[in-house]
């Protein structure tokens, strides 16, 4: 089995890459864990008060239930995935019966963040993209895909989302073992090696 934990700031592209990265594989034995499931539960805080929320800081996701859940996938044990909102921003009543897979993929902002969970990857990805392309991708996204507004948005990365960058994504960036560049030209070199890696570490350790 091999755990690999991809981070990389809002908008980098790492749902692009993990995406990538899967054609190359076989998807039959990969399990892609998102962090955006494991955000903490605020069900005593009105919605205003949740959209107050600081979701960028590293403790606004519950590592402690993300961090054992991988320890039990890596166990064999299958795990009962939360299922979060970004629309209520709250966890839902849903969950995600999730058995483990061969090849196990962490993706998230801020999952090289945490020594313990850290220390679980076999591998260590941070996505970088150049903070005005990321700027660009979050507005088109939070507006077609979140409904937020401009204003939100921009307000929202410079209040929020740029400081937490610099103070807790941006330095997460020394625990890589990887660094794949994801601007607009082609990074199918980096992908292509990515992939690479991940079947031959595979094969060495398929018999463990
Ligand atoms: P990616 N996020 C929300 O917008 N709403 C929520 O309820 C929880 C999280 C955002 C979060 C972060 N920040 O920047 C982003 N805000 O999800 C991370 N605001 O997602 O890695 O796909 O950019
Ligand atoms: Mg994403």
């Amino acid at each position: 089995m091999l755990i690999i934990g991809i981070a990389g700031g809002t908008g980098s592209g790492k749902t692009t890459v993990v995406r990538n990265i899967l054609k190359h594989l076989n998807t039959e034995n990969v399990l892609v864990v998102s962090q955006d499931n494991y955000y903490k539960d605020h069900q005593d805080l009105s919605f205003d008060e949740r959209e107050k929320i600081n979701f960028d800081h590293p403790r606004s996701i519950d590592f402690e239930l993300l961090t054992s859940h991988v320890q039990q996938l890596k166990n064999g044990l299958t795990v009962e995935q939360p299922v979060y909102s970004f629309i209520t921003h709250s966890r839902t009543d849903e969950t995600l019966i999730t058995p483990p897979k061969n090849v196990i993929i962490v993706e998230g902002i801020l999952v090289l963040t945490d020594p313990a969970l850290r220390e679980l990857f076999d591998l260590k990805i941070y996505v970088h993209a150049d903070s005005d392309e990321r700027l660009i991708r979050r507005i088109q996204r939070d507006i077609s895909e979140r409904g937020r507004d401009l204003d939100e948005v921009l307000n929202r990365y410079r209040t929020t989302l740029k400081p937490m960058h610099v103070q807790f994504i941006e330095p997460s960036k020394n625990h890589a073992d990887i660094i794949v560049p994801n601007m607009k030209k082609k990074n199918e070199a980096a992908i292509r090696l990515l992939s690479t890696l991940i079947k031959d570490k595979l094969a060495s350790t398929v018999e463990s």
